[in-house]
């Protein structure tokens, strides 16, 4: 009896160590749920009290914000990437361009890189060396201007000629990404330049500068491209109609969890070509036959590739290529896209001469006010805006 008794207690005493060690853990799970949840609410608040990244980051030192973070299947895999791609993105050398024999060959490269990449590198393209090291440093300046004095430029309106703003497209998107960016519009230079912030104090004349050499070279690579598709020398040039110049200045801040989020996601740009200049910090990555190739910096070269317009009007002989921007944790990197672009009221289609039986036309005529809209317009995670303008979509794109 008593040996009965016994081992029912031993028997209830086990029971009540389980019961035990299951209610520690589920208080411990429950104080980890409640740990992350305060940090999600501390975060939260720290956002809405800050617009731009760049301020919100002095706070988050070890942790990302929840609205950064990617789902599982759509992170930098940073650890497999194809490196020291210097020789997968053509390098073209404008040098000796004056030179018929010499232009042909550089023809040749542009459309050989045109068809292969969308992407190449330019060297010896005549923009002087000061020029490119001031605007990167009035870009830095700029950033690290007090809060309230940047402030001053800030809206997530994309139609807006002179903004600062945070992400991509706050308005549509679902994630958030690290970068902050000032947009502005430089051409016709005397439309824009009064709009343009005027602190840092070098900010407008450097800018003003580096924009109107950059338009020098554009002009150049205009031609370039018009005959590389067996096009008159001046075609691109009037289907631009009075031409437009969008500049963009990326700021990445360090971030402490870079394989998480993305600067830029994979995206292809809205106007006809863009000028890419980056400083010193590698992030740019370029998507080439499916896998992710990072464009290693180097100095004093710029980085072009094909726009949605150009892929319109080439009636897909030349491709807008996906590209992304991917950050790190030990450095801050600053980009400076020149997104050269039709006047709103051109009308862009692929180009007669491009069009035949083989070749029907993939495109319909569209105004690039109407392009532009839609490209701001959509959420560029699950929609391609060229799609929504081919010759045998029946959407209404107004
Ligand atoms: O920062 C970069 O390297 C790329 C930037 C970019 O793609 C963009 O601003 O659209």
């Amino acid at each position: 009896m008593a040996r009965k008794v016994r081992g029912n207690i031993t028997k209830m005493l086990v029971i009540l160590n389980v019961e035990i060690d299951a209610y520690d853990l589920r208080r411990t799970e429950l104080k980890t749920a409640t740990t992350n949840k305060a940090s999600t609410l501390v975060n939260y608040y720290k956002m809405a009290a800050t617009k731009l990244l760049t301020d919100l980051t002095i706070t988050a030192k070890d942790n990302i914000p929840p609205q950064y973070i990617r789902p599982l299947s759509d992170r930098p895999n940073l650890a497999d990437q194809s490196h020291g791609s210097q020789a997968s993105i053509p390098l073209i050398d404008l040098r000796g361009l004056e030179d018929p024999r010499r232009r042909s060959e550089i023809i040749k490269q542009i459309t050989q890189a045109c068809q292969d990449f969308g992407f190449f590198q330019l060297k010896n393209h005549g923009i002087p060396e000061t020029e490119i090291n001031n605007i990167v440093k009035v870009t830095r300046e700029f950033f690290k201007l007090p809060e309230s004095e940047r402030l001053k430029y800030y809206s997530d309106d994309p139609s807006k000629t002179t903004r600062l703003s945070t992400s991509f497209n706050v308005k549509t998107e679902k994630v958030a990404n690290w970068r902050d960016f000032l947009r502005l519009q430089a051409y016709p230079l005397q439309d824009f330049i009064n709009e343009w912030p005027s602190s840092p104090p070098n900010f407008k004349k450097n800018v003003a500068e580096y924009c109107t050499s950059m338009r020098g070279l554009v002009l150049r690579l205009l031609e370039l491209i018009s005959e590389s598709l067996g096009l008159e020398r001046d075609y691109i040039d009037k289907a631009l109609g009075k031409h437009g110049q969008h500049m963009a200045f990326n700021y990445y801040p360090p971030c402490p969890k870079p394989e998480l989020t993305y600067g830029v996601p994979g995206h292809t740009d809205v106007g006809l070509i863009t000028i890419l200049l980056q400083d010193d910090v590698p992030g740019l990555q370029v998507l080439n036959n499916g896998n992710w190739v990072s464009v290693q910096p180097v100095p004093n070269t710029f980085i072009v590739n094909i726009g949605d317009q150009l892929q319109a009007l080439s009636n897909d002989r030349y491709t807008s290529v996906l590209h992304r921007a991917v950050v790190n944790s030990g450095k801050d990197r600053v980009s400076i896209p020149t997104f050269y672009c039709p006047s709103f009221d051109a009308v862009i289609g692929p180009a007669k001469e491009l069009i035949d039986d083989d070749h029907p036309a993939v495109y319909k005529d569209f105004t690039y006010a109407e392009y532009f809209k839609k490209f701001w317009n959509r959420d560029i995670a699950t929609e391609s805006c060229l799609d929504l303008f081919k010759a045998t979509t029946n959407n209404n794109n107004n």
